[in-house]
């Protein structure tokens, strides 16, 4: 029977999924390293804690997971996220004062890196007559800030950033980090903007060489991800804050999916939004009230994460206020 008395418990069988992905998934390359990095980043956002209270630090998740189709990958289904949106985010947290663990997929938007062209090794650099390399003029004061700020962030053990490519990587890597959020209790956040697959082809039966075209159509059965949001907000940080995200193409069911996910992940605030105007806006959905949130047009070069995570702030800051007065 799924069904058990006790609310904030998660049934058998949504616990006996977790294990048996992780169990099942291939082990995770450097994980004892991502383990010290972690280590080192919150013992050391702890010891920077203010009127006993610890550092505050936030996991912002950023782009889409791939899902892997044979174990020599050479297929994968993959999404639309451009990673725009944590990369963002991540800078509006580190100027309100956060510490910021950044889980991003490969390849995708970085912080601090949005006003850099497509292709910045070509367009940003040029050779000089002596044949030494040098910043384009049009590009110079873009690179200097974009190498300057994320240095400095990295050096100051204020920002951690940890690459993922499948969904298999994403989960270990957000089980790890939460392990060691832990113990900030209230202080952290955890905002997942990343774009999750909701379907896998699970290890152990996934063939080991590329699926070869001679065999006719692909007839494959995807299993569903364990929901993994339950275990993460109910056993393995619990007290932490939590703020997840909802896209839908259909906005007439956008607030109600929003709504649901509210309610049965326990989320503090879900961000809802529609992939085609989710630049301009989005809606902020709380159990009090359902907040619409817009980049301000009239300034070139807004971000509509920038008031969005001002609202994040703040009900973080009164939700510490509530439980650890
Ligand atoms: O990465 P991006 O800036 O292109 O897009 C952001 C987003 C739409 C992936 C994010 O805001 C979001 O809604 N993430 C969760 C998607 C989901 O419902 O699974």
């Amino acid at each position: 029977m799924d069904a058990v008395d006790d609310a904030d418990q998660l049934p058998e069988t949504a616990k006996n999924d977790v294990t048996s992905f992780f169990e099942s998934a291939p082990p995770l390359k450097d994980a004892a390293e991502t383990e010290k990095s972690l280590k080192e980043f919150v013992d050391r956002n702890a010891s920077l804690s203010v009127n006993g209270k610890a550092n505050r630090v936030v996991c912002v998740t950023s782009g889409g997971t791939t899902v892997p189709l044979e174990k020599r990958c050479v297929r994968y289904i993959d999404n639309f996220a451009s990673g725009h949106r944590g990369a963002a985010s991540t800078e509006y947290f580190l100027m309100a004062g956060y510490s910021v663990i950044f889980l991003y997929r490969r390849g995708t938007c970085q912080p601090f890196c949005s006003l850099l062209p497509d292709d910045p090794l070509l367009e940003c650099l040029s050779v000089a007559d002596d044949s030494t390399i040098e910043a384009d003029p049009l590009h110079a004061e873009t690179v200097k800030r974009a190498i300057t700020e994320t240095r400095a962030a990295v050096a100051d053990g204020i920002l951690l950033k940890l690459p993922f490519t499948t969904i298999f990587e994403y989960l270990q890597i957000l089980q790890l980090i939460s392990a060691s959020l832990r113990g900030l209790g209230p202080s952290a956040i955890f905002y997942l903007a990343a774009a999750v697959s909701d379907f896998y082809v699970p290890w152990e039966s996934m063939t080991l060489h590329k699926i070869q075209s001679a065999s006719g159509p692909l007839d494959m059965r995807l299993a569903q991800v364990p929901k993994m949001l339950s275990v993460l907000r109910n056993e393995w940080a619990p007290m932490a804050f939590y703020i997840s995200f909802k896209l839908e193409t259909d906005k007439d069911i956008l607030l109600a999916k929003a709504d649901m996910a509210l309610k049965k992940y326990k989320m503090h605030m879900v961000i809802a939004n529609e992939l085609s105007t989710r630049k301009e806006e989005v809606i902020v959905v709380t159990e009090q009230e359902k907040v619409t949130v817009r980049r301000d047009s009239t300034q070139a070069g807004a971000e509509v994460e920038c008031p969005l995570v001002e609202l994040v702030v703040d009900r973080h800051s009164a939700y510490i206020k509530k439980v650890d007065p």
